[in-house]
């Protein structure tokens, strides 16, 4: 579909609900830039920097990283992709995200995974990431070709820290009381869309769909 004016979309969903697979669907069937804070971290931490070296505690304890200091990052990334239309995966992941977002942009869709958090312990303890692309496999799900080794470059994957049991159980419990509350925000909005289900092959029709008129209805605004 070819886009006549700049669409601002969020993805959200509990850790594990399938923010990222979905994403890259998105970016591929819509031209999105996708944009995961997640993945901004853990480049920062694997490259050593002065915010990968802030924020490494935090998110090995699957705590959340200080509010200001994730506004601060995700607004000046997206000060460079202003252009374009995008696709916001893991922020906002609280109402004060949410409102610093809103200060400065219009959000146009929420596109909300609704995954039981049974589903998502399994498929957490058997997920691997590319770490310099984001890309997420799973072993049972989409396996790589080679085992530990990334599709495209064939460098080696890893297992994420923040993915141990103990560690994906605060993820869930940071999830329900700081980041539930920004669906109401945005439900209060009138942009919140939600998609139930067990599984993203069964989910993604409905949400490329749902895109499809979405998209179709913003550019006839504009034309
Ligand atoms: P992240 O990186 O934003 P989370 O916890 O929100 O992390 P996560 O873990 O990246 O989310 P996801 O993207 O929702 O999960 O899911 P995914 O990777 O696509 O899928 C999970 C696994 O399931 C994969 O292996 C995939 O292949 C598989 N899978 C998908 N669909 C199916 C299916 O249908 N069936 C099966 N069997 N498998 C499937 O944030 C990490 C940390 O960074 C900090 C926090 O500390 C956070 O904990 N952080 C922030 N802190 C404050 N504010 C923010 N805005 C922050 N953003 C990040
Ligand atoms: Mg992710």
């Amino acid at each position: 579909m070819v886009l006549q004016r700049v669409v601002r979309a969020v993805i959200m969903g509990p850790p594990g609900s399938g923010k990222g697979t979905v994403s890259a669907r998105i970016t591929k069937s819509f031209g999105l830039k996708h944009l995961s804070s997640g993945d901004i971290l853990r480049a920062n931490i694997n490259a050593k920097t002065e915010l990968g070296l802030l924020t490494k505690s935090c998110i090995d304890q699957g705590q959340l990283v200080p509010d200001d200091v994730m506004s601060r990052l995700i607004l000046s990334e997206l000060r460079t992709i202003e252009q374009s239309g995008w696709l916001l995966d893991g922020f906002p992941r609280t109402v004060s995200q949410a409102e610093a977002l809103d200060d400065v942009y219009t959000v146009d869709t929420v596109i909300n995974l609704n995954v039981p958090f049974q589903t998502i312990r399994q498929r957490l303890t058997s997920r691997w990431t590319h770490l310099p692309s984001g890309r997420v496999y799973n072993i049972d799900f989409n396996p790589p070709k080679v085992a530990g080794l990334d599709d495209e470059t064939g460098e080696p994957l890893i297992q994420r820290d923040d993915d141990k049991p103990e560690t994906v159980t605060r993820r869930l419990k940071s999830y329900e009381t700081q980041t539930e509350p920004v669906l109401e925000y945005y439900r209060s909005k009138g942009v919140l869309e939600t998609f139930t289900g067990t599984e993203t092959n069964k989910i993604w029709p409905h949400v490329e769909a749902f895109l499809h008129r979405k998209l179709s209805s913003i550019n006839q605004r504009v034309a």
